[in-house]
């Protein structure tokens, strides 16, 4: 058995002749005291939590899916205290209706298509990267921040063009959190690539929010024929809204004057933005948003997408980029 001393993936490997159960194994491998914990979640999936001094992330192993984003009011919590201080992310309090579908909110990563497949119906909405396996590359901290380094753990399960690609998600948390999730094509043809970080952010009540820095961008509503309109002023909610804007003005503001924050959001490698909102009846739909949740959550997803696809020639790369910032009001 030969074990990569920097990569294995999240599944019982012996050292010696002593099996490990994952969390042991990760601890032992990637934990840092204080800073790189893990433990198991509800349904078993190995989960790490990233402390930095003022804030803190949980990520599942299973779709690199960052889960809860705690900013911290006053001290990092001690090893075994929980988090105090504020969720800045949406998560669905119920468990998904497809148990091969994530768990509802968070920052699930839509790769390698975003939406619908482009041609094939049978494949997965959003992707594989979701549902897939990733294992740990390496975590590392300095006095503000904690990182970690994610890739898939088994590209055989990637289907054409996407089998010659590479994708490494590296997450930062500090005063601020950084999502990149590089993709390099290392095959012989053209790769055409769409993708989002479709982060679903905590809000005090929908219909008070807005969401600054699309004024005058187009969008294409997927609620509308896919017509393209334009913004005017900024986005507001009374009802399901899902959009897909162009624009590579960056940042976008979610003003939450209920909860005295706005979360300013910076790009780079992304020339749109998805808004979503599912309102009631769509949420019902779903049955995963939990009782009223809809009326806590907006979606602005960093993402390329719609007219924003991405082509990306033998042995190039690409990183698509989130920074998340929060100030109080
Ligand atoms: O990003 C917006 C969207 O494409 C909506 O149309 C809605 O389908 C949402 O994603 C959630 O998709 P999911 O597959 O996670 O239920």
């Amino acid at each position: 058995m030969s074990l990569c001393p920097w990569a294995w993936e999240a599944e019982g490997r012996l050292f010696g002749d002593t099996p490990l159960n994952p969390v042991a194994q990760a601890q032992m491998l990637f934990g840092i005291p204080q800073r790189v914990g893990f433990s198991l979640d509800d349904s078993e999936g190995l989960l790490m939590t990233l402390t930095a001094p003022s804030s803190e992330v949980t990520v599942a192993l299973m779709g690199g899916h960052v889960q809860t984003w705690t900013r911290f009011r006053g001290e990092a919590p001690g090893p075994t205290d929980a988090p105090v201080g504020d969720e800045i992310l949406w998560l669905s309090p119920e468990r998904p209706v497809d148990p091969a579908k994530p768990r509802r909110g968070g920052i699930p990563i839509c790769w390698p298509w975003f939406g619908a497949h482009p041609s094939d119906p049978d494949q997965p909405a959003h992707g594989i990267a979701r549902t897939a396996a990733f294992k740990l590359l390496g975590t590392w901290v300095d006095d503000e921040r904690t990182h970690v380094q994610l890739a898939l753990a088994d590209r055989s399960s990637l289907i054409a063009p996407f089998a010659n690609c590479e994708i490494s998600i590296q997450l930062s948390v500090g005063p601020d959190l950084r999502l990149d999730l590089t993709t390099m094509n290392l095959g012989d043809d053209d790769v055409d690539l769409s993708q989002a970080l479709h982060t679903y952010f905590r809000v005090d009540d929908i219909a008070e929010v807005r969401v600054e820095g699309l004024e005058g961008a187009s969008y294409i509503d997927a609620l509308d024929g896919w017509l393209e309109k334009q913004q005017t002023g900024p986005v507001t909610f009374s009802e399901e809204v899902d959009r897909i804007y162009t624009t590579s003005e960056t940042p976008l503001e979610l003003l939450d004057t209920s909860a005295g924050r706005r979360v300013r959001i910076v790009t780079s490698g992304s020339r749109s933005a998805v808004v979503w909102n599912p309102w009631i009846e769509k949420s019902k739909r779903l049955g995963d948003m939990g009782l009223e949740g809809y009326r806590q959550m907006v979606c602005i997803e960093t993402a390329n997408a719609g007219h924003d696809r991405i082509v990306l020639k033998p042995r190039l790369a690409h990183r698509l980029t989130a920074i998340l910032s929060v100030e109080d009001l």
